[in-house]
């Protein structure tokens, strides 16, 4: 038996398999398919609520970017002791950016929240001390990417932090290979079927462009981060600290 709320969107065989969209049936089933789909993202969940406990500072700003249903929005409200801060979450999805509010609003907290529907790439960041990039980087235009970076570096007070998780690829064929069979794994282990997985990879074939470990460190380095390191990684599933 499954509920409404388990993704079963790839479980039937498909004639054409299209591109990936976070549309409303996407929205509908997102905590958990981003739970059973991600290794170690309630792991990095908790710990960008850690994070934000140590990091943000009084009278500043904290961004979501990419924030789908405020998920990391929660854990930094939840944890952030610092007074008279802004958090803005921002997601170009109209269907995401309904059911955040709604999500969000259901909780009470102490840092007022701004749920903006735009594009990340318009949003100006500004006196932030924290800003959050959880698995949105990976979905931008490859050109773009550095300039995002840049901008959001920019944006953020000296010692202040980027956390920036990202699906990666590896420069090394016979790595890659293996720490994709190890996710396909992880996913059948949580009960999506062949079909699926390889449905799923085929609509996230145009949209989901991965960097190595290597472009991402130097893209961070690049834009002005003087203190940047992985701090999670399971199979090809990677966050990173940026500190400014
Ligand atoms: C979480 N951070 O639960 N501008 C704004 N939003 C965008 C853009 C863009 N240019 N491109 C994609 N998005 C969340 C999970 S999901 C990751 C992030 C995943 C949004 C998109 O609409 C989606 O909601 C989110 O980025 C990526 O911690 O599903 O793999």
């Amino acid at each position: 038996m499954h509920s409404s709320d388990t993704d079963l969107i790839y479980s039937n065989p498909k004639a054409q398999v299209k591109d990936f969209a976070f549309d409303a049936q996407v929205v509908e089933v997102f905590p958990d398919m981003i739970s059973r789909s991600v290794p170690g993202y309630n792991t990095i969940i908790d710990t960008i609520g850690r994070l934000s406990q140590r990091f943000v500072k009084p009278n500043t700003k904290i961004y979501d970017l990419g924030c789908s249903l405020g998920a990391a929005t929660l854990a930094m409200r939840k944890s952030i002791t610092a007074k008279q801060c802004q958090i803005i979450s921002v997601d170009n999805s109209p269907a995401m950016v309904e059911r955040c509010k709604m999500h969000i609003n259901a909780f009470k907290g102490d840092t007022p929240v701004d749920i903006v529907e735009a594009n990340i790439q318009e949003v100006t960041i500004e006196n932030a001390s924290m800003v959050v990039l959880n698995f949105t980087l990976q979905f931008i235009d490859k050109a773009d990417r550095q300039t995002l970076i840049r901008d959001i570096a920019n944006g953020i007070n000296s010692g202040g932090i980027l956390v920036i998780s990202e699906k990666i690829s590896h420069g090394d064929r016979v790595i890659d290979e293996n720490l994709t069979d190890l996710h396909h794994d992880f996913k059948r282990a949580n009960g999506y079927s062949e079909l699926e997985v390889a449905q799923k990879r085929t609509a996230l074939e145009n949209v989901m462009l991965t960097d190595t470990v290597e472009q991402h460190v130097a893209r961070l380095t690049g834009a002005g981060f003087s203190h940047v390191s992985p701090w999670f990684q399971c199979f090809n599933f990677i966050s990173f600290i940026a500190i400014k």
